[in-house]
Order: C-alpha cells, then sequence, then structure tokens
C-alpha cells in the first residue's frame, strides 16, 4: 500500500488532473493553491450555466456544502448529475451537514442522485448523516464527539460507507479511510492544522486530486496521510499559525522519497521530508566561482531535487564561505543543500544537513553533533556498512560506485545486485551513484533506489540545465519508486 500511495502521489505530479471544485468561499483560493501545490489544476467555476459543462472534461469533481448558496446548490446538482453520467470520480465534503437541516437534506439528495464515491466529514457530519439529524454544533466536530474511540469512528465510517455505497474519510485527530473490507486509520498530523481554517476543505480537494488518478481508497488514504505528514513537518519549522500555515503550502510541493508506517502510532504513515530523486553533487574544479555557481543555479531551476556542495581541497574558511554562496541559491530553489563530509560547516551555514563517507566522522557522532532534524546521508558500498550506516541514525545512503566514475574519485565498484541488496535490506531511501547520465539509468529501474546522483552528468555538461532536465525526464521514467 505505501509504494502504491507513493506513487499516486507521483501521478497526480506528472499528469496534472483538472480538478473541478465547487467550494465556499472561506477556503476557496486555499484549496486551489493546495491543488497547485500538489501538481493539479484547479478550477473553481460555479456558475449554474457553466458548471455542469466544465465538469464534463474535467477529472475529479469536489463538492463542498461550506457556506452553502442558492446557486452553488443548483450547479452541484448540475455538476454531480454530469459526473455520475461520465463516471468522473466525484467528493462531497459534508461541511456543515451536523449544523444545518438545509445541508443535510441536501446533502442525502445529493448523494441519492449523484451517488458520489467519497463522502468526507468530521466525525459530528458523519454522525448526522448517519441519523439523518443535525447535531446542533457549527462546523467543527462536537466536544462529545472528538471523544468517540478510534474503533466507534471505524465502525460508524463502515456502516455509512454500506449504507451510501461510497467510500467515508472521518478527518479529525485520526483519520478514518472506510470502504468495508477496506479500513485505515491515520494518525500522524497536528494540532496546528485546527488553528488555521479551511484545512479540512483542503484535505477534500486533494482527495479529489489523488483519486482522480487512482482509487477512491487509495486517493483518500494518501490525501489524509500527505495533509498530515506535512503538517508535522511544517510545525517543526513554524509555531505559530500565519507562519505554519506558508510552511504547510511549501512542504505539499514536495515529491515523497518514502511513506513508512509510523511505528508509534499503528496504521500512520511518515514520509521523508527531502526528496532524492535527482541528487547533484557539486565539483568546482576547472571552474571560476562565477561558472561555478550559474551552473548551480541552472541545474536548480531544472529539476534538482537535492544538492551536496563537495569540496575536497578547500581550507574551513574557503569552504564555509562557498557554502553561504551555494546556501542561498539552494533556498532560492527550496532545496536542500547537504555538505559533503563536513558537519561543522553544514551546521555553520545552517545546511539540511550533511554527507559522510568512510573517512569522515562516524554517523553517530554527527548525529550527537546536529541533533534530530539535520539530514545524514552516508555512502556504503556493501551490505553490512548499509545496514550499519541505518543503525547509526543515517537518513539515506549513498550507494557505487555503479558504473566507474570519471571524476577523480578512487572507489571501488558496487554492482547492481549489491544495490538491490542494500535497498531491501534498509527503511531508509537511497540513492545509486557513479557514472550515472541519462543513457545509462536504466538499469537502476526496478532496483528500489529512490534516486540517482549526478556529478559529471551535470556539472561537466556545457548546458547544466538542460543536462538536468534530460537527467529529471530520465529519473521519472526510470525509478518510479520500484
Ligand atoms: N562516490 C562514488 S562515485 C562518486 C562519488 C562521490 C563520483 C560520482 O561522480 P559521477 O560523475 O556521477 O560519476
Ligand atoms: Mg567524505
Amino acid at each position: 500500500m505505501t509504494g502504491e500511495l507513493l506513487l499516486l502521489r507521483q501521478a497526480v505530479k506528472e499528469r496534472s488532473p483538472l480538478i473541478h471544485c465547487l467550494t465556499n468561499h472561506i477556503s476557496i483560493n486555499d484549496c486551489a493553491n493546495a491543488l497547485l501545490a500538489v501538481g493539479a489544476r484547479p478550477i473553481m467555476a460555479e456558475h449554474p450555466q457553466e458548471a455542469g459543462e466544465i465538469t464534463r472534461f474535467a477529472d475529479a469533481l469536489l463538492v463542498n456544502l461550506g457556506n452553502i448558496t442558492d446557486a452553488r446548490m443548483r450547479s452541484m446538482l448540475l455538476s454531480g448529475r454530469q459526473a455520475r453520467e461520465d463516471g468522473t470520480p466525484c467528493v462531497i465534503d459534508l461541511a456543515g451537514v451536523a449544523a444545518s437541516s438545509l445541508r443535510l437534506d441536501f446533502a442525502q439528495k445529493f448523494i441519492a442522485e449523484c451517488r458520489p464515491r467519497l463522502l468526507k466529514g468530521n466525525i459530528s457530519e458523519i454522525l448526522a448523516l448517519r441519523r439523518g439529524k443535525t447535531r446542533g454544533v457549527g462546523v467543527d466536530a462536537a466536544a462529545r464527539d472528538k471523544e468517540l474511540p478510534v474503533a466507534v469512528l471505524a465502525q460508524e465510517a463502515a456502516e455509512l460507507s454500506g449504507q451510501c455505497d461510497a467510500a467515508v474519510l472521518i478527518s479529525g485527530a485520526a483519520d478514518i479511510i472506510a470502504c468495508p473490507p477496506a479500513l485505515f486509520a491515520v494518525e500522524n498530523g497536528d494540532p496546528l492544522l485546527a488553528a488555521i481554517t479551511g484545512t479540512g476543505c483542503v484535505q477534500g480537494a486533494l482527495a479529489a486530486a489523488f483519486v482522480s488518478c487512482g482509487d477512491i481508497i487509495k486517493g483518500a488514504t494518501l490525501a489524509a496521510a500527505f495533509l498530515s505528514v506535512c503538517a508535522e513537518d511544517a510545525a517543526r519549522a513554524a509555531k505559530s499559525p500565519g507562519t505554519f500555515k506558508a510552511a504547510l503550502f511549501d512542504r505539499c510541493t514536495i515529491y515523497l522519497t518514502k511513506l513508512s508506517p509510523n511505528l508509534s502510532g499503528c496504521g500512520g504513515w511518515n514520509m521523508e521530508k527531502f526528496d532524492l530523486s535527482l541528487y547533484l553533487i557539486t565539483e568546482s574544479e576547472g571552474l571560476s566561482e562565477r561558472d561555478f555557481l550559474r551552473k548551480i543555479e541552472q541545474a536548480l531551476a531544472n529539476g534538482v531535487s537535492i544538492l551536496q556542495l563537495r569540496e575536497k581541497n578547500k581550507s574551513g574558511r574557503e569552504y564555509w564561505e562557498l557554502a553561504l554562496k551555494v546556501k542561498k541559491l539552494a533556498d532560492g530553489f527550496h532545496v536542500p543543500l547537504i555538505i559533503d563530509d563536513r558537519a561543522d560547516i553544514a551546521l555553520a551555514v545552517d545546511a539540511a544537513g550533511v554527507h559522510l563517507g568512510a573517512d569522515d566522522l562516524p554517523v553517530a557522532k554527527a548525529r550527537a553533533l546536529m541533533g534530530k532534524e539535520k539530514i545524514i546521508g552516508a555512502s556504503a558500498k556493501t551490505l553490512d556498512t548499509a545496514v550499519a550506516a541505518q543503525a547509526a541514525g543515517a537518513n539515506y545512503l549513498g550507494v557505487g560506485a555503479i558504473y566507474p566514475t570519471a571524476t577523480k574519485v578512487k572507489t571501488a565498484l558496487t554492482s547492481v545486485d549489491t544495490l538491490k541488496a542494500i535497498c531491501r535490506a534498509v527503511s531508509i531511501p537511497v540513492a545509486a551513484i557513479g557514472g550515472l547520465n541519462a543513457e545509462n539509468i536504466d538499469v537502476l529501474k526496478g532496483s528500489g533506489a529512490a534516486g540517482v546522483c549526478a556529478v559529471s552528468a551535470i556539472m561537466k555538461s556545457p548546458d547544466s540545465g538542460a543536462a538536468a532536465r534530460l537527467f529529471r525526464a530520465r529519473v521519472n521514467q526510470c525509478l518510479r519508486f520500484a
């Protein structure tokens, strides 16, 4: 399931589905921006004379009952019927059905006539629909409903799913996704999600995007897992609602490299916050500083997902000065910067992390110095060193050289079979390295690698932007989170 969710997230980015949203004006802008952030195309057209026409060529329809109006109700029925006729997936966000009979009656009518594939609401909204009775609450869940144990939520979701012949997503501290026999709980998230209005609406919009490219249950589960884990990550960077909101939208743009079961909360998922898919490692030899920085900038603008500054012959002072400049470039593209060899330089420039080899500080020592939040990558050439690096606290591995490298690096080759064995044995993501270029990365298909490192293929190209763009296209074809 985890790998399939990653594929689905990738598919949205690649296919850019058109998502027709009939939604309230409180959160309409956030929904549109969240859809853009994950690579979908929002269209919020709500005039009754155009709604059905637009649904006809949309990839999914979202109707959200928040702050409902006559015109929007009319449009929802027109669009909903169109979606049903065309087999276009339709998601209904039951916003406010626990608050008013108008909305509850309308939801029942819409479900009966338009047969949405996914019903989404907080626990009070789900209970209102289950029982056909409003609950005298606003648009958030009643305190007494929020206290219900997860097992009861799951039961209610499963029963509503049967009642309405649709999947059900209950949003809350734990999100429940039910379409019997499938049942998932996502226990990730952060209380700050409740401190800004409309994050529930955003979850519904994301669900519409994800179900447009895959099945309903996976789409709903990914929407819950994705938003929750982005929120956890955003909350580490921002502690108050305004900055949290900006950080949350920034996180929504990430490709995922890893989505693994969250061991502390059964049924939850963790996603890695960095993307190894195209890992540029710098090489400054023979270049003026100006040309070196320009080469990096061009590559960053063309699909590099993570950057390593690698300098072997500079003094500490020179390394630090260059790292400051490269950090500024990387920040401009929201690309994490990793510093090769030197934890001190990484800390001094507040880089995202450090990459360590056999001659550098041991991973455990660097972890003790750098804390939990910094990324520590480790080179591994054998299964044993890979497993040991993970145990010592590494966040990713660089494995190779897969092919002989044209750089001055003296290193033994690592076979693709060893790469595969390492990918199977560790749960952290693995990037392949060594002599890899757009022509030969096919060997990585099915290896389980999360990314590809490139030095010469990009840094030695006269046009590093074009080289990165080509590399990115090939990486997307080859890796697909195999
Ligand atoms: N470690 C193993 S191979 C290598 C490093 C740093 C260099 C890879 O460079 P290229 O140009 O991608 O072969
Ligand atoms: Mg090193």
